[in-house]
């Protein structure tokens, strides 16, 4: 079996000119011994006014990656790490531009609005992702792959709804992948990441080992780490793959021995299965149940202290005041999932393993119900029929 190349390089017009691309290569590094060398003086002489007076947080954007103490310190180590030369990362972290908008896109609203919380809206997040453009496109991609689709089901337990779903609200089935360059987002990512963000220092070690992986996977395929474009969080292809996701999950799907979740809807609906396994997805278990409420013996903080994971049998949810409907007899845990909707009560679900899986490609239960939904109303308007999606319930 050939080892498929796990490469970014999105251009086929690079991928077909290797020759070019070897040049180009060398005409970079060449160029680029230059700014090592300056670096070399920086180190020695002590006496950058660039290096020493510029705390990093206080100069987002100012001074180029490329001269940044921060990013060179980290550039040392990943060039050590995985034996890169330090002469070919700095090169690429010299092409990487601050993006302004992208930390302001990574901060939660609750602190752009200078608000404790804000009313979030099932109803107002389904409708961003399901609408009759969006399951047009759906049926068309369903139709279009139908083969593949069954493929990934019978390998990894995956129905088609559910692939569906997941490119579906990610990229409207590849019209909308991101135009930012990744190397620029990462990189803002990895050393601007807003401080004012709950978990900043936390998410800017995961988008510096992100970056990391992205100019690994660059360097080991000789692609051009510049080229690929992608969402603000560095997020690339139909299925919307981080670099590490790409790195550990993505697989050839369509058999030409390379990996292409930019341009190839097989190894893209391949690669969605594969990760959906990989995260514990359980063939023919549903997603979610009607819950059916005792007041009397209703325990509602007890059920959601776990929030989303599943935690509790089907006998000892009803047991604490909710009866998961027509699945008493359900093999595994399962979990009260709550949704808000505005100023409304709140309705909930009971969601299995597998709503769970959905919420380990993106972590949140609003995400995973629309996944779901569109999956589903995609599956009805092929068949001509109204979709018969049940909707979460409120407490009586
Ligand atoms: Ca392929």
């Amino acid at each position: 079996m050939p080892l498929p190349l796990p490469s970014y390089l999105a251009s086929p017009a690079l991928r077909s000119l290797p020759l070019f691309t070897q040049s180009l290569r060398t005409i970079v590094v060449t160029a680029v011994v230059c700014v090592g060398a300056t670096l070399a003086v920086w180190a020695t002489s002590g006496a950058s006014a660039h290096a020493q007076t510029t705390p990093p947080s206080a100069s987002a954007g100012q001074y180029p990656y490329g001269q940044r103490l921060d990013a060179q310190q980290w550039l040392q180590a990943v060039a050590q790490r995985h034996g890169i030369s330090p002469v070919w990362l700095q090169a690429q972290l010299a092409q990487a531009r601050f993006l302004p908008q992208v930390p302001r896109l990574m901060t939660p609203p609750a602190i752009t609005n200078n608000t404790t919380s804000t009313a979030r809206d099932w109803r107002s997040y389904r409708s961003r992702f399901i609408d009759s453009t969006r399951i047009r496109a759906g049926v068309q991609f369903w139709n279009r792959h139908a083969a593949t689709l069954q493929r990934a089901e019978k390998i990894y337990g995956v129905p088609a709804p559910i692939i569906v779903g997941i490119i579906g609200v990610e990229t409207v089935y590849g019209q909308q992948m991101g135009n930012l360059r990744v190397l620029d987002s990462l990189a803002t990512l990895a050393f601007d990441f807003p401080q004012a963000h709950p978990r900043a220092e936390q998410r800017q070690a995961y988008f510096q080992g992100e970056l990391e992986q992205f100019l690994l996977t660059a360097w080991k395929s000789g692609s051009d780490p510049s080229q690929p474009k992608g969402s603000y969080a560095g997020a690339m292809g139909l299925g919307q793959f981080m670099p590490t996701s790409w790195e550990r999950w993505a697989v050839d799907f369509d058999g030409d021995g390379r990996i292409d979740l930019f341009n190839s809807p097989a190894d893209a609906i391949g690669s969605v299965a594969n990760y959906f396994r990989a995260h514990g997805w359980q063939a023919g278990q549903p997603v979610w149940y009607a819950p059916l409420f005792n007041p009397q013996s209703l325990d509602l903080a007890t059920l959601l202290a776990p929030d989303i994971l599943p935690s509790f049998s089907a006998a000892q949810m009803a047991a604490l005041g909710v009866i998961p409907k027509d699945a008493m007899q359900h093999d595994g845990l399962l979990a009260l999932v709550e949704l808000q909707n505005g100023s409304a009560a709140p309705s909930y679900i009971v969601g299995t393993q597998n709503f769970y899986t959905i919420t380990r490609y993106n972590w949140s239960s609003y995400y995973a119900l629309a996944v779901h939904d569109l999956g589903q109303e995609v599956a009805a308007a092929r068949h001509g029929t109204a979709a018969a999606t049940a909707q979460p319930v409120g407490i009586p």
